[in-house]
């Protein structure tokens, strides 16, 4: 086949998928609670369809409270996020729950329990809830999570919970992702958590100790306040938040201190509510378009018309005979140029 029909047949099969895209995002924002499960798979598989949903949807996202609930395995959050969806539907609020799992690449058994557990909910169109696996490349899980939640917002959800096991670079990533993040702790989860404490406490805006009904909770709940108000201000980064993070006692299993949690959830979308985008999503359209663009530099300097031309300018690095600043500059050059 000819370089013109296979160019033909690219062209229309990518408007295909556009169309796609479009129609997905139309009857998503119609409420098609089908059409956006549908979506979020696109979203999950990097699928040209989700690029052109994201056109069309994008503009109507931004007015959901974005939650980053995050802690050690086991430490309740998806019975707190359980918990907490039955408070917000009582007040009337939508709920969309992104469940993420880092660790593994396919959907595996403790977000199946979680869907057992959050089986209460089934049949109401005004709770959502999505588990999401690691796929990919890295960062790719923290594109997949921005776009999922974007989506999910896009949809009308008020409320838009991420809850990941935090267990290394995830809770990072669920910051990155949200404009609240809730970092759980249970009591006495012993010595080896502590180390995961330290990293995860750099990104808390609330400190929850959940399991209140054990012993000890009260006592890690002001060792945590004592830790957190001897620590400097962390200045890692202008993210918004408070100089010393709430820490509040819940106890998920029965609700108690929930609506505590939902009033400090309340008074943070309060402040973040005036005026345009705060640092952290002015950061997070940072990286949003950052990786975008990225990949589509990389694509462009690979496609039929660069990749001779790259490879050539890489060898030529590779070889000495330019330096790797020369090398960038002309692939720069050749991407850009018209
Ligand atoms: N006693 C007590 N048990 C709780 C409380 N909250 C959760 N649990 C129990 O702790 C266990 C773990 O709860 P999950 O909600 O699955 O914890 P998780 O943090 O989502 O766990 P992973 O998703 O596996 O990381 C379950 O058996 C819960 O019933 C609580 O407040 N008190
Ligand atoms: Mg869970």
């Amino acid at each position: 086949m000819g370089r013109r029909a296979t160019d033909q047949r690219r062209a229309e099969r990518s408007a295909e998928l556009a169309r796609r895209g479009t129609e997905l995002a139309d009857a998503t924002l119609r409420g098609d609670r089908r059409a956006l499960a549908r979506l979020l798979t696109a979203v999950e598989d990097r699928s040209p369809v989700a690029e052109s949903a994201m056109r069309r949807l994008y503009r109507k996202a931004g007015r959901a409270q974005l939650v980053g609930i995050t802690g050690p395995p086991g430490s309740g959050k998806s019975t707190l996020v359980s918990a907490l969806i039955g408070q917000l539907r009582g007040a009337g609020r939508s709920v969309a729950v992104v469940a993420v799992d880092p660790s593994s690449p396919i959907t595996g058994g403790a977000l199946l329990g979680d869907r057992v557990r959050m089986q209460s909910y089934a049949g109401d169109r005004d709770v959502f809830i999505r588990s999401m696996a690691a796929r990919g490349h890295a960062g790719g899980l923290a594109s997949t999570t921005g776009a999922a939640v974007a989506v999910l917002d896009a949809a009308g959800f008020d409320h838009v919970f991420i809850e990941t096991v935090g267990t290394g670079q995830s809770e990072v990533e669920v910051a990155a992702a949200a404009d609240t993040t809730v970092v759980l702790e249970a009591p006495e989860m012993g010595d080896e958590v502590q180390a995961i404490k330290a990293g995860l406490l750099e990104v808390a805006d609330i400190v929850v100790v959940n399991k209140g009904d054990r012993p000890g909770a009260l006592r890690t709940a002001s060792q945590l306040r004592a830790m957190l108000s001897a620590a400097a201000p962390a200045a890692i980064d202008d993210r918004p938040r408070p100089k010393r993070p709430e820490v509040l006692v819940t106890t998920a299993t029965t609700g108690e201190g929930v609506p505590e949690l939902v009033a400090a959830l309340e008074r943070r979308r309060d402040a973040g509510a005036a005026g345009s985008a705060g640092p952290a999503r002015l950061a997070r359209a940072e990286a949003q378009v950052w990786a975008i663009a990225t990949e589509r530099l990389r694509a462009r300097l690979h496609d039929r018309d660069h990749r001779d031309a790259t490879e050539a300018t890489l060898r030529q690095v590779a070889d000495h005979e330019i330096d790797p600043y020369a090398g960038a500059d002309r692939l720069l050059g050749e991407a850009t140029e018209t």
